[in-house]
């Protein structure tokens, strides 16, 4: 199997790409990353020349033809992914998020490729704290920040290339990841490297929105299940049953970093911010059999924390800008 990885160069794709490495050891990986801010090199750099890297955007349908020689099948992670960065500059999401998938989709269905689509529970918008309903593949579409309307209606080309082009592709939408080698902008990593910096975790409005988390592992497996098992033209919804508020999981870092647990400053809260999100992978585990690994999130952080202290020199040059940005927004 030759596999195309787009965006394998990021947080969850290079974890993707890690899992098959090693849990298939006959396969070839081509990582197509344009090699943004969100994406690093480094991400790849203990794999084998099993791994390749080409350079390029997926918005340049000539340099994407150029790179699907040999290869079986297109798993679609790029993209433009923080909800704050979408609210301060929108165009960028639409461009990548709409016009990138677009320009992935006609080169796939053009070779007849398999593709399989990456995408969040985001699109679903968001659940009150009370409401027992959780997201499944037939929630209606909802989202509400500009980067979750543009991975909305990457999901609807997607459904449309599949009913009108007869594109032999699969969808995934799932829930808060986390791990090692994620961007320090977001929530988790942002909070880690703060204490280890010596300041104080930042907590949006007043900490009550809850987050379903989930490693970005057991993403990837779930991915490779789809990938290997999946019925063409389906979504699945992968979650692990990790709802958790933010309050709780800034308190939970502070802890296992040796801090006190009120030791964090409350901070404007993010427009829009959706309340809850929380997913049902019924289908995913009844269908396919997945199961995810990492069922303890305590043990799960107390690793990426130990992982954050062990890589300063991985996440060092992010957070002086990443910082500058939240400052103007003063986030
Ligand atoms: P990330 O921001 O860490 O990585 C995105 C990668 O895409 C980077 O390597 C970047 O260089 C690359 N990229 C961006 N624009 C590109 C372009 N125009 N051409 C080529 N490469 C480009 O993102 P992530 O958190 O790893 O998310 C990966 C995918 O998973 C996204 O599609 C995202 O919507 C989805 N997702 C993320 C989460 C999450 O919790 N992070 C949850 C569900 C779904
Ligand atoms: O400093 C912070 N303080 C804070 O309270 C940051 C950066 C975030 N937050 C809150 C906002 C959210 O409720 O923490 C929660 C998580 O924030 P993010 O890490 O920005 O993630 P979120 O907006 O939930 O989106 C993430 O999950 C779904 C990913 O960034 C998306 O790419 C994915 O689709």
């Amino acid at each position: 199997m030759r596999l195309l990885v787009t965006g394998g160069a990021g947080f969850i794709g290079s974890n993707f790409v890690r899992h098959v490495h090693r849990e298939r050891p006959d396969w070839e990986v081509v990582v197509y990353d344009r090699l943004t801010y969100a994406g690093d090199r480094a991400n790849l750099a203990d794999l084998s020349e099993r791994v390749t890297l080409v350079e390029a955007d997926i918005c340049d349908p000539a340099a994407l033809e150029g790179a699907l020689d040999g290869v079986e099948a297109v798993i679609h992670f790029a993209a433009e992914t923080h909800n704050d960065n979408s609210l301060q500059s929108p165009w960028p999401f639409v461009h990548t998020n709409l016009v990138g998938t677009y320009t992935v989709l006609e080169a796939v269905r053009a070779r007849g490729i398999r593709l399989h689509h990456i995408s969040t529970d985001e699109v679903y918008g968001d659940l009150a704290l009370d409401d027992p309903a959780t997201f499944t593949d037939t929630t209606p579409y909802n989202p509400s920040s500009p980067y979750s309307a543009t991975k909305a209606g990457s999901d609807l080309l997607v459904r449309a290339w599949v009913r009108s082009f007869g594109v032999a592709a699969t969808l995934s939408n799932c829930s808060n990841n986390y791990g090692p080698y994620q961007h320090v902008e977001k929530f988790i990593p942002r909070q880690i490297t703060e204490i280890l910096e010596g300041r104080r975790p930042k907590l949006y409005g007043a900490g009550e929105n809850v987050r379903d988390w989930i490693h970005a592992e057991d993403h990837s497996s779930g991915v490779l299940a789809i990938l290997e098992r999946g019925r063409i033209g389906e979504t699945y919804l992968i979650g692990a049953d990790g709802e958790r508020n933010n309050l709780d999981t800034v308190r939970l870092i502070l802890t296992l970093m040796g801090r006190d647990g009120d030791d964090f400053d409350w901070v404007k809260d993010r427009p829009g911010h959706d309340l809850r999100y929380a997913i049902d992978a019924t289908k995913l585990r009844s269908e396919l059999g997945w199961t995810p690994r990492y069922r303890d999130f305590e043990a799960g952080l107390a690793a990426t924390i130990d992982w954050y202290r062990a890589h300063p020199e991985w996440w060092r040059p992010q957070k002086a800008p990443t910082e500058a940005r939240y400052e103007e927004l003063g986030r």
